[in-house]
């Protein structure tokens, strides 16, 4: 009787310190020296309606800077017990009003009953760290909830209106958000054995109609699919291969003619330019080997000559950012600059509002340059993201 009593006494012991365990927390050298203090009660989003801001996802975090009075700083920022894959701005719900939007993969139960989930969340101005609406779980529409995923918004129907549109590790998908539900509109068959890597909408060849561009890492192509009609995609094109994979392609104009290219780079350390020549994707121009994986890539005029230059961040040894601009005949290298930190993702976005668009990168920091200061880096924040838009 004594000994189950005091069996009994040692589990509730047990019991007891285990409910009172902290979970694990960053120390850094920092707090260690002062007072603790309690945290601050998060900040709500705030969406500004005319101006563009920035948004990074680095894992357990999403963070969003806003530029003022001639400063970036984190205006808001977002932590939860999971994975922040990807992140966009933009007026999903068609309510003139922008959304954050944001892909999440979290997991629940233990061991073998262990689940991994992944969901859209859409977080509405002045929400702090709970998202206004939540998707229904992809994975349980067949969508692989595991490994790499990459979102970019975009009017892939044709409709006037942006598109949810999500590459992941076994297929494509497209998803509407309509203020209360975030329905999926369309996927594509498995392209597991193909890895799709990016994703986005915009007019590849060039009939005034936009079709999905993907990347395809183990394809070494990118496919094009044709939107058809009632939010279905199909006759897809695939470009010419290329050798060692692709990570990134989109569509800009990056030779002045009017028409629109392909864009793309990834594990094969370089640059790659196809034209839409009848009916195919062809490579026009392949730089030489930049030093690093190319999977940072974007396209905009940051000099203002209303000519598109093309933005290139690598990954390897050496990381760097490399400007190319097209001179008439073919691409030349006409900037660049080297830093420590892995680029991971690039974007070309208008980051401080003054009409011209900046480079963008995911290098761990976040790295912003800006043409009117001779490309010269103008930011940079300690932050280890790895994804990153503007809007
Ligand atoms: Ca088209
Ligand atoms: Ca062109
Ligand atoms: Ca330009
Ligand atoms: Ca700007």
């Amino acid at each position: 009787m004594r000994t189950i009593f005091y069996l009994s006494a040692i589990l509730l012991f047990l019991l007891l310190m285990s409910c009172s365990e902290e979970p694990p927390t960053n120390i850094n050298n920092e707090s260690l020296s002062k007072k603790p203090t309690p945290p601050n009660p998060p900040e709500p989003l705030v969406l500004l309606h005319n101006a563009n801001q920035i948004v990074g996802c680095s894992g357990s975090k999403i963070v969003v800077w806003t530029y003022s009075g001639g400063i970036y700083s984190v205006s808001w920022e977002n932590s939860s017990s999971g994975d922040y894959n990807a992140a966009a701005i933009g007026d999903v719900d068609r309510d003139g009003n922008d959304e954050l939007v944001a892909v999440f993969i979290y997991e629940t139960g233990r061991g073998r009953n262990k689940i991994t989930h992944k969901v859209i969340q859409i977080f509405e101005n002045g929400d702090t760290d709970t998202p206004t609406r939540v998707s229904g779980d992809l994975t349980e529409e067949g969508v692989n909830g595991i490994g790499y995923t990459y979102m970019r918004l975009g009017d892939a129907n044709n409709d006037g209106h942006i598109e949810i549109l999500i590459a992941h590790s076994n297929c494509i998908s497209v998803h509407n958000d309509n203020g209360s539900e975030i329905p999926m509109l369309w996927k594509s068959e498995d392209l597991s054995a193909l890895d799709p890597w990016s994703i986005e909408a915009g007019d590849a060849d060039n009939d005034g109609q936009n079709e999905i561009v993907y990347a395809e890492l183990a394809g070494q192509r990118f496919g094009v699919y044709e939107y058809v009609e009632n939010n279905t995609w199909g006759n897809r094109l695939y470009s010419e291969t290329i050798l060692y994979g692709l990570d990134r392609a989109f569509v800009a104009d990056v030779d002045g003619d009017g028409l629109n290219e392909v864009i793309g780079g990834g594990n094969a350390s370089m640059l790659f330019v196809w034209e839409y020549i009848n009916g195919n994707y062809v490579v026009e121009f392949e730089s030489g080997n930049l030093g690093g994986f190319t999977q940072g890539i974007g396209s905009g005029d940051f000099d203002n000559d209303e000519l598109n230059e093309i933005a290139v961040g690598t990954a390897g040894a050496d990381n760097k950012v490399i400007v190319f601009k097209h001179n008439g005949t073919t691409y030349l290298n006409i900037y660049e600059d080297s830093f420590l930190g892995m680029v991971s993702d690039l974007f070309a976005g208008d980051s401080d509002n003054d009409g011209v668009k900046e480079i963008v990168l995911a290098a761990s920091d976040l790295l912003v340059y800006d043409y009117t200061n001779q490309y010269n880096q103008t930011y940079s924040n300690s932050t280890g993201i790895f994804q990153v838009i503007v809007k």
